[in-house]
């Protein structure tokens, strides 16, 4: 059964409302009650595939903090270099291969794309948070 319409408007303020705490008070985040999504402690994943000629994932949306570790594990079927383009950046050579890791941590907030430099694919994008 659909909610009335009318809640919808309710529902958001309340949610922005919220979310406006939470900022605004930063040892309500490590409290641990919304866990794990902003621990600096855990490492992001991404998972990167090279196989016949096409990449996944493309262009793809990944959430990070500053000093937070990205690890990026490759499978590949061909040779490329990922470059990791923030400052200072990061450049990995990729093999043929199964399950090669690479890590870096990125130190200055922004977005910060992560390409395959010989098919010129952005397989992600990170948004780093302070
Ligand atoms: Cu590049």
């Amino acid at each position: 059964m659909p909610l009335p319409r009318r809640c919808f408007p309710a529902l958001l303020v309340a949610g922005l409302l919220a979310a406006g705490c939470a900022a605004a008070d930063p040892e309500q985040t490590d409290t641990g009650v919304s866990a794990g999504v902003t621990d600096t402690a855990q490492s992001v994943a991404l998972a990167v595939r090279i196989a016949g000629g096409s990449v996944t994932p493309v262009d793809t949306r990944l959430d990070a903090r500053v000093g937070q570790p990205i690890e990026l594990t490759v499978d590949s079927d061909t040779d490329d270099e990922l470059h990791v383009h923030s400052h200072p950046d990061h450049i990995f050579p990729v093999v043929a291969g199964e399950s090669q890791r690479f890590q870096f941590t990125v130190d200055i907030p922004g977005r910060v794309d992560i390409e395959l430099h010989h098919t010129g694919i952005t397989v992600a994008t990170v948004l780093v948070r302070e």
